[in-house]
């Protein structure tokens, strides 16, 4: 699919110094054949968040949501990182300010190589235990009989943050001070619809920042976004990487 290229200005801010943020939604996956969550063939199509991503829906619940979160690590362990994750790890291979916050749980920028990831909403591949909220890394393939205990004999819940929950105190602050020091930030596949993450990319444009959107489709950042790529992530993103200067053979 083609997309259009960088702007002039954009392609010396890229090669310019100053901190780069890069901000991600479900939409960067979206090529490596994960669904999001508001397009077609979404996961809230014919289903109701409410029902599947809240506190309250895994105390009513808990066998349904598992078997929702149970799917997501079985599709997202089966999916390849795609040349957008790849393009933001070549990004903060080459450069030591480059930033990454993301809202994805899929651990995908992680296995593209990105070595400094916030996450916001946290990961697929946590389990927290409903005892004592300990969490722990679970990349098993097979987590066994629904819903998985501790074991301590309490259930265990995806390390994920739901609605209705705060979000990680020092990923927030983490990702607030990125955005707030930022001379670029390119936020790509994201609808913008959730928060405080949706907040972030009107905190740096506040503060200064260029903000850059990469989405196939209009989001309500649209409007404050200084520059639009309308594409798609695995498309534009390496080409961001080529305008900013960095070797291409890096990209691998
Ligand atoms: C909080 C779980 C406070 C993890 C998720 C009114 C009523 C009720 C609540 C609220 C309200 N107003 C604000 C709120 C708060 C609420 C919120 O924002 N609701 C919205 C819907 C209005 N937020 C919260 O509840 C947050 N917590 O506020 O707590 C608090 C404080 C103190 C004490 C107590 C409480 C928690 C938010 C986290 C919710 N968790 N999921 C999981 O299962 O993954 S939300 C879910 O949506 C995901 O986390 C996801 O990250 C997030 C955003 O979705 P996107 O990533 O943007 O994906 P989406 O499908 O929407 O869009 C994809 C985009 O990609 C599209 O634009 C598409 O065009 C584009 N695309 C497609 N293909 C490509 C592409 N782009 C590029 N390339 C492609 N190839």
């Amino acid at each position: 699919m083609n997309a259009p290229a960088p702007s002039e200005t954009l392609r010396e801010l890229l090669q310019g110094q100053g901190p780069l943020l890069f901000l991600t939604g479900a939409g960067v996956s979206a090529e490596s054949g994960l669904a999001t969550f508001r397009g077609p063939g979404g996961h809230w199509e014919g289903r109701n968040p409410m029902e599947l991503a809240t506190p309250e829906a895994f105390a009513s619940d808990p066998l349904t949501v598992w078997r929702f979160y149970a799917w997501r690590r079985e599709q997202a362990a089966a999916a390849a990182p795609n040349p957008a994750h790849l393009a933001i790890a070549s990004f903060q291979r080459a450069r030591e300010d480059a930033a990454l916050v993301t809202q994805n749980v899929d651990g995908l920028h992680e296995r593209a190589g990105s070595r400094r990831v916030v996450r916001l909403h946290g990961s697929l591949w946590r389990l927290r235990c409903m005892r004592d909220g300990e969490e722990t890394d679970d990349t098993r393939a097979d987590l066994g009989p629904l819903p998985p205990r501790c074991a301590c004999g309490a259930l265990l819940r995806p390390g994920v943050v739901w609605f209705g929950e705060p979000l990680p105190e020092d990923a927030l602050a983490e990702a607030t001070s990125a955005a707030r020091a930022a001379r670029v930030v390119v936020v790509a596949g994201t609808s913008s619809l959730v928060y405080p993450a949706a907040g972030l990319p009107r905190i740096a444009s506040d503060a200064g920042a260029f903000v850059v959107e990469v989405n196939p489709e209009p989001t309500p950042l649209s409007d404050l976004a200084d520059e639009r790529i309308e594409g798609p992530a695995g498309v534009v993103l390496p080409r961001l990487v080529e305008a900013a200067g960095i070797p291409t053979g890096r990209t691998a």
